[in-house]
């Protein structure tokens, strides 16, 4: 039984013997290996596509462990979290309660603790050269170079000093020098601050944290909210942080790896291509600059990375999307159940949602919310409580034999949407929306979905078990 799982006092609101939250990437790594759920690869996997191709392969079904990439005494990890259900393993629930749990941390965020002795920190390197440091793989075949994927940046608001988390990809862009697309989020936010003053924008890249650190990064949280504190809330503890050697930043200090440095005001260079989460490349232009100061790690480091259109990646912003969604859609209809955003639609556009129906009409309000909740939902589909929105077939299903173009279909000319949706004018585009609920009024046996009596009791394992290859006809004479 590793640390996590043993029930702990604190433990008792969500009831007895429930398993703690995951505290640490390697408390995480003992759990995924305790289940036959960690490879670990060959060593000297080469980190330009070889990493890539072995986790994209095991995505979903295996975490990977790389020792000596390239040769490199820093081993990789890649596909953490590529599961909702491992997801909600590390937070110490039950599938079901994976998107309360997540809303409630969100609510009620825990301060951070600050430490002065930290792994994070065990070696200090002033003298920086990342490709020589770190081992960074590059990922897809049109990928400009080695990125660093998986970092959380935590920047300062330089007027108020509270702290941002959230994750960019950084290109290799020198010895001492990253290009990072930071879009028009928070971190983006602070930088124009520091830039109007014409003064760089401190900032640290922390790389290799436990699973709950790096949902916390995605939360949609206001301006001035430290995502860090959800983290702790995820962990039922304050997190404990240490400040930066070079800068005021405060990291996680159980970390792996962090790279200290600083935006560079008036500078943008060229970066990208990149392999993005639509499964199509963000393209190359100029954008922010990061100059690198020191990097600091753990005596044994390990060295987290996310290949880019990975269920890893999606599944990291989907949960905190959908958790906001459902809370941000209950608040005006509170018969909404469910949501879910769908593998197929990359885990940010085409979303799902479950409702008990009671009025005619209501499910076109509800997917106006919906498209109101969030800018990339591009397709909605409202459907019954009967229709199981984690199975994609059961949806089509619904809308098969529960909707009419001509009656339930909303369309939205000229809306925003996610600028890396190709088919969009650099993000503008249309929203759809699909009312695959039944009538009210409808006969009871129009829309009763058919059944068999006692399926449900079948004892399949006990049938399949029996040797299958019996000669039938004598089975028959018995
Ligand atoms: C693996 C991964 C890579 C990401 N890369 C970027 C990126 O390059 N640029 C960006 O602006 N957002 C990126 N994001 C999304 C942001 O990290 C996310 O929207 C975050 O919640 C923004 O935080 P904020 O609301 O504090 O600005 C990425 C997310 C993940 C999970
Ligand atoms: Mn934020």
């Amino acid at each position: 039984m590793t640390k996590h799982e043993m029930p702990a006092a604190s433990d008792r609101a969500y009831g007895d013997n429930r398993p703690q939250p995951v505290r640490t990437l390697r408390d995480w790594l003992d759990h995924l290996a305790a289940r036959n759920r960690l490879a670990v690869i060959k060593p000297n996997a080469d980190l330009r596509h070889e990493v890539a191709a072995y986790a994209k392969r095991l995505d979903g079904q295996r975490a990977t462990l790389f020792p000596l990439p390239g040769g490199h005494p820093i081993p990789v990890v890649s596909g953490l979290i590529s599961d909702r259900a491992w997801m909600a393993e590390a937070m110490g629930v039950e599938p079901g309660e994976l998107l309360a749990r997540y809303q409630e941390a969100a609510l009620n965020p825990i301060p951070c603790v600050e430490t002065t002795s930290a792994p994070a920190q065990e070696v200090v390197h002033k003298d920086v050269d990342l490709v020589r440091l770190l081992p960074i793989p590059t990922h897809n075949e049109h990928d400009y170079g080695a990125y660093i994927s998986a970092g959380l940046l935590i920047v300062r608001n330089p007027r108020t000093g509270k702290q941002n988390v959230s994750i960019h990809r950084c290109q290799v862009a020198g010895p001492n020098r990253l290009g990072v697309l930071l879009l028009p989020r928070h971190a983006h936010a602070f930088f124009d601050m520091a830039e109007q003053a014409g003064q760089p924008l401190e900032a640290a890249i922390v790389v290799g944290v436990d699973p709950l650190t790096l949902l916390a990064s995605q939360a949609i949280a206001p301006l001035d909210f430290d995502e860090l504190e959800i983290a702790g809330a995820l962990q039922g503890r304050p997190l404990p942080v240490v400040k930066c050697k070079t800068s005021e930043i405060r990291v996680p200090a159980e970390a792996e790896i962090v790279i200290e440095g600083r935006f560079l005001p008036g500078v943008r260079e060229p970066e990208g291509p990149f392999g993005e989460f639509p499964q199509y490349y963000g393209e190359r232009a100029n954008r922010h600059v990061m100059e690198i100061d020191a990097v600091t790690h753990r005596k044994d480091a390990i060295f987290h990375t996310v290949v880019g259109g990975g269920l890893e990646h999606l599944l990291l912003g989907a949960i905190p999307r959908e958790a906001t969604l459902l809370a941000h859609l209950k608040r005006s209809f509170p018969n909404v159940l469910d949501v879910h955003l769908s593998l197929g639609g990359i885990m940010r556009y085409h979303l799902y949602i479950r409702i008990q129906k009671r009025q005619e009409g209501e499910a076109k309000n509800i997917m106006l919310g919906a498209f109101a909740g969030h800018y990339d939902v591009k397709h909605v589909v409202v459907v019954d409580e009967d229709v199981d929105i984690h199975n994609p077939s059961e949806v089509e299903w619904a809308v098969a034999t529960r909707f009419q173009a001509d009656r339930d279909l909303v369309v939205i000319s000229e809306s925003q949407g996610s600028k890396l949706d190709p088919s969009t004018r650099n993000g503008v585009g249309a929203k759809m929306g699909l009312d695959a609920t039944k009538p009210l009024s409808a006969e009871e046996m129009v829309f009763k979905r058919i059944r068999v009596p006692g399926e449900e009791e079948v004892d399949v394992a006990e049938v399949l078990r029996r040797d299958t290859r019996t000669d039938w006809r004598s089975a028959l004479k018995d």
